[in-house]
């Protein structure tokens, strides 16, 4: 009659334990490298900001956090530096804007470190009508540069991306 409880009770840190290791594992990876890919149903990849939040709460894709960006080309003079200037608007010219072949992305470098969420912000008005992120894919890297993580975006104005 005891063996029963003690045997639910061994199942239940079993469980609890497996959670934790895989948690801990996750949240030990540290980022190095933040990549947008351009949907091939865009034109261009416009890209109003990008926040990446470690657990303090720190944008660190701000370059007086120590964040970079480059692009894989760019249209019409608007750089990967409007991605990370502090300006989340999405209105026309502030927003970075790629070329338009298939192959088109933004990267951030960021200094390596675990983080938490990474907020995207889109076009938004009536100037960038192919603009919408839908489809577009946010790849994250560890500081080995291997990929960790992926997620498809929306043409939501703004989304957080859960890490
Ligand atoms: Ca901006």
């Amino acid at each position: 009659m005891i063996a029963v409880p003690i045997v639910i009770v061994i199942l239940l840190v079993v469980v609890y334990l497996i959670g934790f290791r895989k948690k801990s594992i996750k949240t030990s990876i540290k980022t190095k490298t933040i990549k947008i890919f351009k949907s091939s149903d865009a034109v261009h990849l416009y890209i109003a900001e990008v926040e990446v939040f470690n657990g303090s709460g720190t944008n660190v894709a701000l370059p007086e956090h120590g964040g970079s960006a480059t692009q894989s080309s760019t249209a019409f003079g608007w750089g990967a530096e409007r991605a990370i200037d502090g300006n989340t608007s999405g209105v026309a010219p502030w927003m970075s804007a790629t070329g338009a072949s298939d192959l088109e992305y933004l990267q951030l470098t960021i200094t390596p470190q675990v983080i938490k969420s990474v907020t995207v912000h889109n076009t938004s008005g009536n100037e960038v009508q192919e603009g919408f992120l839908e489809g577009a894919k946010l790849v994250l890297y560890d500081e080995n540069d291997v990929e960790y993580f992926a997620k498809v975006l929306t043409s939501d104005i703004s989304q957080t991306i859960l890490v």
